[in-house]
């Protein structure tokens, strides 16, 4: 009947679901294409208004934003908070005004009753299975270990880097030489790699970059320095993200290891929020699978063997 000739045509505006992402920034390929699967999912054909703020890795413009759609009265909220503390005050102005939050792609400490659902990936594991790769690569080998973080107080850079750190402490001849953030970017990642040469130059053996960007940085330093990396070269080099320039990476035999992270969210926000206005029960967490892929000819209980057939599939 109407409902049905209501969606086939351009739906009305009263009857969208109104939605508001306060995203994090533009920093990453990663990042691009979370954007992207959002603007894909979130159509007017699928019953949505999308309001979409890049948030500029800005802490206080985040808050803003979440604000803005507060005063606007959305449906919904939908935040991937940069960082994950300072998040009481403005959830509790959104659960005043009656708007459920969603917290996606990232973590936050503030209690659970503060928000309606979570979605997301899981850092800590990430930081674990890179560590337990490299211990099983390395077997009994030393290890001298630059690494470059993610953006300072997200959780994606502290979980991987905890995770990892764990993984660490159980090798005694495994050191973290250094350990500094590269903002999820490739010109961070390439400042920091180029600041690790000059203190560490001949001292290490491994480099982990919690992101596709911050390696590709990193792997432009060790060019210009002459310090070979990857499968035929003197570092181990690891990353995280899995995006299909990275898994190219992998293929080439340039990035020894890419721990996935998968960006394609916005399905299963939407499912949540299907579930909360139909009135039935829904996951109050949901965590995003991902796997993780080496470069070919590698073995490994913790890692899939890229191939140019898992590289085709990847459209991000
Ligand atoms: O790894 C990085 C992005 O929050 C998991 O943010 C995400 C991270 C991702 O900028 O590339």
């Amino acid at each position: 009947g109407a409902a049905a000739m209501g969606m086939a045509m351009t739906a009305n505006a009263a009857d969208l679901i109104k939605v508001g992402y306060a995203q994090v920034g533009h920093e990453s390929d990663w990042r691009t294409a979370n954007t992207k699967n959002y603007q894909d999912t979130f159509t007017e054909d699928n019953g949505y208004s999308l309001e979409l703020v890049d948030c500029d890795n800005d802490h206080a413009k985040q808050i803003e934003a979440v604000r803005n759609f507060i005063q606007e009265g959305l449906d919904y909220i939908i935040i991937a908070p940069i960082q994950s503390a300072g998040w009481d005050t403005v959830l509790q102005e959104a659960q005043d005004a009656g708007i459920p939050v969603i917290i996606a792609d990232r973590e936050i400490d503030a209690d659970e009753s503060l928000y309606t659902a979570w979605v997301g990936t899981a850092p800590h594991d990430e930081g674990v299975t890179a560590g337990k790769w490299l211990g099983e690569q390395l077997g009994d080998k030393e290890a001298n270990i630059l690494q470059i973080e993610g953006s300072v107080g997200a959780s994606a850079a502290i979980g991987r880097t905890e995770g990892f750190q764990e993984e660490v402490d159980k090798h005694d001849n495994w050191k973290i030489l250094d350990s500094q953030s590269g903002d999820f970017t490739q010109d961070g990642g390439q400042q920091v790699m180029e600041s690790f040469i000059k203190s560490y130059e001949g001292k290490f053996n491994v480099v982990v970059c919690q992101n596709d960007n911050e390696a590709y940085g990193a792997m432009d330093a060790m060019d210009a320095a002459g310090i070979t990396y990857g499968v035929d070269g003197d570092v181990t080099l690891i990353s995280y993200d899995a995006t299909h320039d990275g898994l190219q990476y992998t293929l080439d035999g340039k990035f020894n290891l890419d721990v996935e992270c998968n960006p394609i969210q916005a399905q299963t926000v939407s499912d949540v929020i299907q579930k909360i206005q139909n009135k039935e029960d829904y996951e109050k967490k949901t965590l995003i699978k991902d796997e993780a892929f080496n470069a070919p000819g590698i073995k490994s209980e913790f890692a899939t063997e890229i191939t140019k057939d898992i590289l085709d599939k990847r459209a991000y």
